[in-house]
């Protein structure tokens, strides 16, 4: 048994590069050639193989490190009583071939490939460039790939690229042309490659040709999946904040191409665009019909209101983000109506109209009052509850604009008269356009009556953070069993609709059943 130190072996001229990935744990068996390490530099990401098999004994190295030649890597414990390093063969200088075509100020030259070391009929899987383009010296032109290694081919020059040569799936050797390149000015008068321009290249394909212990290698995402993608894929994907493992691989070989980068982002910003993703998730839904409705009849195209849109905008995002539970039952008011109705004519010496929804109101505080969770909110990061101890009641209005949603506030400490003088203020407010944003905000639960306008029940939709909404619908007189017999009662339906996130069906059915008891009898406000 020996402790063998792994160090990073020749990798060219490269100082200083980021460990982006650690492959092994200590107590892992490796053999030799497993990848202990990727390391990347601008240009190509390679991994260390163990020099030798053993056991993890220590890893010195951690992601975002930075090394060079000689660092210690990690230490293993072989059976062997010594180790010969591999003995590093020098990296052979892959200079791209540039041979002038023209000695004119802007002239035409062919680029090809560079030395790759011993490689021959090397796939060609990534073309990044196409005619026309106007490129900068170093700009990768085209990705090549062996079984043991990806690689690069940089520009030697700046200039436009006239006529790509190879495609996806050739294969290429030293020499073979690359494409054609119009240069100008000084750089065309000296097209010949400049060495250090050229030297990060002539590494990274020389690292290919070694028998180990390095080689440029197609690269896995940082959180070591088997995502595979060239380096300039994962430059892109690192730029872009692109997570590779979550990427759809299209390329050759399961690889993540340049696209499919793209079209992840194009996904994801589409998702957000039309609202529909939280946080974590997209719901992948179609795209919207596009019909063109003029072919089938006559149509008119009426503008949405600033109010119509940005309503639209609110509903859409509680609707799709609020799991909705709706919950239905029909309150007795008769002796409400009867209550209110012996009211009317104080009611109109006071200056006011009472309809019902100061009573559905007043009874909704008192019941938040008696189930607080109705009365909460549901914390930005979900973890937990913001219960409210005031009661402030909005309520669905209908207003010329659209519809809007005027608060009464503290309606728990409020009388029915003072909530019926507030409903008329504010949807006086409301027609006229004059709601300022302290007339619609702070509400803690919402009342939409559609009341004389009929329907029997239907799902209001939850006005977030609200966790609760309270639909009515038209009350109407409807027999019902006294345990005797049928008797005339006046019933009002209820629809309400609650965030299942917070509430569950038993607390719905509480807290519904009593908002009834209360309707049924208000001397319940007393309790
Ligand atoms: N069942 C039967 N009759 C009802 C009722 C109900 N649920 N609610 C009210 N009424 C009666 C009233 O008692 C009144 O009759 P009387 O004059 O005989 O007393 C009559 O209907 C008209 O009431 P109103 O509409 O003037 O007043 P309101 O307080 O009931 O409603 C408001 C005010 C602002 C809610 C209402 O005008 C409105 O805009 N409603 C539409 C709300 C809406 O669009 N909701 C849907 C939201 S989701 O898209």
């Amino acid at each position: 048994m020996a402790i063998q130190k792994v160090t990073v072996p020749d990798i060219g001229d490269y100082k200083d590069v980021d460990v982006i990935e650690v492959n092994v744990n200590v107590g892992d068996v490796i053999e030799a050639e497993d990848s202990l390490v990727t390391l990347e530099t601008d240009k190509a990401s390679m991994e260390v193989p163990a020099p030798f098999a053993g056991v993890v004994k220590e890893i010195n190295v951690k992601i975002g490190d930075k090394v060079s030649e000689g660092s210690l890597v990690l230490s293993v414990e072989t059976n062997a009583a010594a180790f010969a390093e591999t003995p590093q063969p020098a990296a052979p200088a892959a200079t791209p071939d540039v041979a002038p075509s023209q000695t004119q100020s802007t002239q035409v030259i062919d680029v090809t490939v560079p030395d790759i070391g011993d490689y021959k009929g090397v796939d060609v899987i990534e073309i990044n460039v196409k005619p026309g383009d106007q490129i900068t010296a170093e700009d990768s032109l085209a990705t090549l790939e062996t079984d043991k290694a990806s690689m690069e081919i940089p520009s030697p020059e700046s200039g436009k690229v006239i006529d790509v040569k190879i495609k996806v799936g050739d294969k290429v050797s030293q020499g073979d042309l690359v494409l054609t390149l119009e240069v100008t000015g000084a750089t065309a008068v000296a097209p010949a490659p400049k060495q250090p321009e050229t030297k990060e290249v002539a590494t990274a394909a020389s690292l290919v040709s070694q028998a180990q212990p390095v080689t440029a290698v197609e690269a896995t995402d940082v959180h070591n999946t088997n995502a595979h993608a060239s380096p300039a894929v994962r430059r892109l994907a690192r730029i872009l904040g692109v997570e590779l493992a979550r990427v759809v691989a299209t390329g050759r070989k399961g690889r993540i191409t340049k696209e499919d980068c793209e079209n992840y982002i194009k996904k994801a910003v589409q998702a957000i665009q039309s609202g529909s993703v939280s946080s974590g998730g997209g719901l992948d839904l179609l795209p919207d019909p596009q019909i063109d409705f003029a072919k089938f009849g006559d149509v008119e195209v009426e503008a949405l209101s600033r109010i119509n849109k940005l309503s639209a905008k609110n509903l859409a995002r509680n609707w799709v983000k609020i799991p909705h539970v709706t919950f239905y039952d029909d309150a007795d008011i008769t002796d409400l109506e009867v209550f209110r109705n012996a009211k009317k004519s104080a009611a109109e010496k006071a200056g006011v109209k009472v309809t019902p929804l100061s009573f559905l109101i007043k009874a909704a505080a008192v019941a938040l009052k008696d189930y607080p969770r109705f009365n909460s909110s549901l914390s930005n990061d979900g973890e937990s509850l913001i219960v409210k101890k005031y009661f402030n009641i909005g309520f669905a209005a209908d207003a010329p604009k659209g519809l809007v949603v005027p608060v009464i506030k503290n309606a728990d400490q409020k009388g029915i008269f003072e909530i019926s003088r507030e409903i008329m203020e504010l949807v006086k407010k409301g027609r006229d356009g004059k709601l300022k944003p302290d007339d619609m905000q702070g509400a803690t639960f919402t009342i939409s009556s559609l009341g004389v306008l009929g329907t029997t029940a239907f799902t209001p939709i939850i006005n977030m953070p609200e966790v609760a909404i309270m639909g009515v619908s038209k009350s109407a007189i409807k027999p019902v069993w006294n345990g005797k017999e049928f008797t005339p009662r006046t019933m009002l339906p209820l629809s309400l609709s609650t965030d299942h996130r917070v509430i569950d069906g038993a607390l719905a059915a509480q807290f519904l059943t009593r908002y009834c008891a209360i309707l049924a009898d208000l001397r319940e406000i007393l309790l």
